[in-house]
């Protein structure tokens, strides 16, 4: 699921996604995006999530974490509420949270795990920030 602005925000206009709802789009343009990374991809050690099942869609999370305890935060207007699908190509588990700051109902993906759609494990479109774990 994503709003139609999201993909505006995706596509260069990250830091004005409060102007966009404002309604004043084109005018406040200053920040630089991102790349967005090819969808469907994920490098190795690091752990990628999509909006859409099946690793399509945006590709919200492209993270090499270096240990445990450390904690990724999903973006508020990139990603939160909309992972469908995750590779998770560490050897730490990760553990994905329903709110900001892992907090909240939380689901496990293992290690080398891939999710290839979060309904089959009762999560879509839950996500909201990530820590890894040494297991599940
Ligand atoms: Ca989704
Ligand atoms: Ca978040």
């Amino acid at each position: 699921m994503s709003a139609p602005w999201n993909r505006r925000v995706s596509t260069g206009f990250a830091a004005a996604g409060a102007a966009i709802l404002a309604g004043t789009v084109f005018t406040v343009g200053t920040a630089a995006a991102e790349p967005v990374p090819e969808a469907g991809t994920c490098d190795a050690d690091h752990v990628c999530m999509w909006e859409d099942a099946g690793y399509g869609g945006d590709k919200w999370v492209n993270w090499q974490p270096s240990g445990t305890g450390q904690i990724f935060e999903i973006g508020g207007w990139n990603g939160d509420n909309e992972i469908s699908s995750a590779l998770n190509r560490t050897g730490y588990a990760i553990m994905v949270y329903a709110d900001d700051g892992a907090q909240g109902d939380a689901f496990c993906i293992h290690a080398y795990q891939p999710i290839q759609n979060f309904q089959e494990v009762g999560f879509n479109d839950e996500a909201e920030s990530l820590m890894t774990k040494s297991a599940c």
